[in-house]
């Protein structure tokens, strides 16, 4: 197999799907520290908490996204893996009782109960540290200048303006009546930031697309990068949507987390505030919405956003 976009067109998605993960897998099981090395109880939490689960969407869309701009598929692997190291991170926090307190992740006990709760918290630290590790890496990109560009952008999606602050907010709801742009607000910073970061990481990867400025200013001025960042921002709502509609309606067998921790806590969900009919219709409006432009770009250049497109499909189809 090489690198590059014209390779694996003939799969079809779900062996694309198992194509990436199986990479991402690997590219992972690679970076983390291995087991027997001191101090092995944290390098074993950490490889417990990555390898072995997840649906590794980031990881998709950062490929998906690569492939669209020409990227050579290995720095892709290795961008997508910076961003399911932090994706990782903070499914350990968020598990921890100071935040959401639930024992089940991914199918297996969440970290802190199958290790302890100052193990949980320094994998999530060490964690984000090794995504940074990964994407500073010299070689991501044959320009450094970019590959500061895409550092900063993991750097903003992951702390307080994003990821980090949507959690902020998502504590501070809970028994709170938001309203949905409320809502929005804060998803768009909770789980929506990462999703953009993985889209337009994978994009960046590519030496095809070099747009990285002094000022910056051209990253996001071309056609196919501002389709990118939209079809980013609605489908990370979207997969939020379904997210909600899962929580409340799929049982916790299928999900590998315990199902109805949204109703338990009281927290704001889209269903809480739509219901599921309407949180449904809401979903499928967004999806429309964020693949429009990739329509309209394969249909200027030649399936080019297939991917993107079964991605779409495949997060409002998806059972957990
Ligand atoms: C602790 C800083 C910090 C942030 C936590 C992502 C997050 C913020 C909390 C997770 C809580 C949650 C259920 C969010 C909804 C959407 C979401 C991110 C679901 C989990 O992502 P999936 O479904 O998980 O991609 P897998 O296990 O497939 O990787």
């Amino acid at each position: 197999m090489t690198d590059g976009i014209h390779d694996n067109r003939a799969l079809d998605f779900g062996q694309w799907a198992q194509q990436v993960q199986s990479a991402t897998e690997t590219a992972l099981a690679q970076c983390l520290p291995a087991a027997h090395l001191p101090p092995e109880r944290l390098h074993q939490a950490m490889r417990y908490a990555v390898l072995g689960g997840g649906k590794r969407v980031r990881a998709l869309l950062a490929h998906a996204a690569g492939e669209l701009c020409g990227a050579e598929k290995s720095k892709v692997t290795r961008a997508a893996s910076a961003v399911e190291l932090i994706h990782a991170y903070s499914l350990v926090h968020d598990d921890m009782p100071c935040m959401d307190d639930d024992d089940l992740r991914r199918g297996k006990p969440s970290c802190h109960k199958e290790f302890d709760e100052a193990t949980a918290l320094l994998v999530g630290d060490a964690l984000q540290s090794l995504a940074f590790d990964v994407l500073t890496t010299p070689g991501l990109h044959s320009n450094p200048h970019q590959q500061l560009q895409m550092t900063h952008l993991l750097a903003q999606a992951s702390g307080s303006r994003g990821m980090a602050g949507g959690q902020a907010i998502d504590l501070e709801s809970v028994g709170l009546a938001l309203t949905q742009e409320q809502l929005e607000f804060m998803h768009l910073r909770k789980t929506g930031a990462l999703i953009r970061a993985a889209v337009l990481l994978g994009a960046w990867c590519s030496d095809k697309h070099t747009h990285a400025d002094a000022d910056n200013s051209a990253l996001f001025a071309t056609p196919v990068f501002s389709a990118l960042d939209h079809y980013a921002k609605h489908i990370g709502l979207a997969f939020q949507v379904i997210d909600d509609i899962l929580d409340s309606e799929a049982d916790t067998a299928t999900l590998g987390k315990t199902s109805g921790k949204d109703k338990e806590a009281n927290k704001p969900t889209y269903v809480t505030i739509l219901g599921v009919t309407r949180a449904r219709a809401l979903a499928a409006e967004l999806h429309d919405h964020a693949v429009q432009p990739i329509v309209e770009l394969n249909n200027a250049g030649g399936n080019i956003g297939v991917r993107l497109l079964q991605i779409a499909d495949y997060i409002m189809q998806r059972a957990y």
